[in-house]
């Protein structure tokens, strides 16, 4: 489904965002809970008001996990299958949450990137977040 050049697009990027993951995912997760509040239920052991130590160490977690995904795209299933299994049977994440967290971490990769974040870019990052949730919603019953 993802073109080489596009797999490899996407590592690129996110490699660039883990030196800044703490905030590109702190505020991905911001505009999540600000846009759609019902994801704040799942947080509610955390403290995730701006700036806060759970919010950014949280975000820091999954552009991690997202850059790690990337470097291990053709083997998805298998490598987050811990994680997949956590969301589902631990965390019990509804899977339509994911794709309200993935339309966030495009719009803050989009203000990120800014002229770097072309169409093609877009398309890439879409598919890749698209795959990658796919994996973490699959276990839910
Ligand atoms: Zn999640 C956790 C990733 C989505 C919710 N996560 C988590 C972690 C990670 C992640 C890495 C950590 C784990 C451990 O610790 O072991 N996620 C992720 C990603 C994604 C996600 C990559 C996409 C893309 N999540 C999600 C969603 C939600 C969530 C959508 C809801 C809304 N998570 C969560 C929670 C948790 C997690 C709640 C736990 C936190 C704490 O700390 O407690």
């Amino acid at each position: 489904m993802l073109s080489n050049t596009e797999k490899e697009l996407i590592v690129q990027i996110w490699d660039k965002m883990i030196p800044v993951a703490e905030d590109i995912g702190s505020e991905a997760l911001l505009r999540m809970f600000t846009t759609f509040p019902k994801t704040k239920t799942y947080f509610s052991h955390l403290d995730i008001s701006p700036r806060s130590e759970h919010l950014r160490c949280h975000g820091k977690k999954i552009v991690q996990a997202l850059a790690e995904g990337a470097r291990n795209i053709s083997t998805l299933t298998t490598t987050l299958a811990p994680l997949s299994r956590f969301h589902a049977y631990q965390l019990r994440i509804h899977p339509t949450n994911f794709k309200l967290l993935n339309h966030c971490i495009l719009v803050t990769l989009a203000c990120y990137m800014g002229e770097n974040f072309t169409p093609v870019a877009h398309a890439a990052i879409d598919k890749y977040l698209s795959a990658f949730s796919a994996v973490l919603a699959e276990k839910f019953r």
